[in-house]
């Protein structure tokens, strides 16, 4: 009786771990703070990936315009054109009526138009974007031509079948040699369907099986 119980629960656990399923109410973005350098981010062919900058006279001061919990670092464009990305696999599609919120700071130097770019795909199973979200550019203009990181949100509805998502930041050069498209406390947080929808089916049986096996590996022997 005990192996099935184990069996039960090992079975459980593996089709939790694999289905990770959708996690609402937490940023998924993976160190969008930039607080581990470029952790979690990969560079794309034949760009270069930006980099992880400390708070300071080179580019933003602790004091100048930016989020109040910037850390230490924020990330800075690298070369003409700089790219990262980072993707998440639920391994299930996403329930209809899941909504979303993209936030982030995005600023860049001065009066020079260099500028960063927060862009989300919602892909499908077959990695077909099925919609998609950005957040910036932030121009010299919305920052008074001031140094410094500038706010910005959105949010909507996850599309029906999305079953992955790629966070993709980007920065462009326009004028001089740094790359002044800076970002920090970049965000993408889920929130789950109302209450009244239906659970997600595959989970709630597979928890319906682990405690039927479970409550039958349980009945006294005689
Ligand atoms: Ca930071
Ligand atoms: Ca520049």
């Amino acid at each position: 009786m005990h192996i099935r119980f184990l069996i039960a629960t090992a079975l459980l656990a593996a089709a939790c771990s694999s289905q990770a399923a959708v996690v609402y109410g937490s940023n998924l973005v993976v160190n969008g703070d930039a607080e581990a350098g470029t952790a979690g981010w990969t560079g794309y062919a034949g760009y270069n990936l930006f980099q992880a900058v400390d708070y300071g006279s080179n580019w933003v001061l602790p004091t100048q315009p930016g989020p109040a919990n910037r850390g230490n670092r924020m990330f800075a464009g690298f070369g003409q054109y700089a790219v990262g990305y980072q993707t998440l696999d639920f391994g299930t599609a996403t329930t209809q009526d899941t909504s979303y919120a993209l936030t982030g700071w995005l600023g860049g130097w001065q009066d020079q138009g260099d500028n960063a770019l927060f862009y989300v795909q919602f892909l499908d199973a077959y990695d077909n974007e099925i919609g998609s979200s950005v957040l910036g550019p932030v121009t010299p203009q919305d920052r008074n031509n001031q140094t410094g990181l500038m706010y910005r949100e959105t949010d909507g509805f996850v599309p029906t079948g999305t079953r992955k998502l790629s966070f993709w930041l980007s920065m462009e050069r326009l004028v001089s040699g740094d790359n002044d498209g800076y970002a920090d406390n970049l965000s993408f947080v889920l929130q789950a369907p109302p209450a009244n929808d239906v659970p997600e089916p595959g989970m709630a049986a597979l928890f319906a099986l682990g405690l039927g096996m479970l409550g039958w590996s349980r009945k006294p022997r005689r």
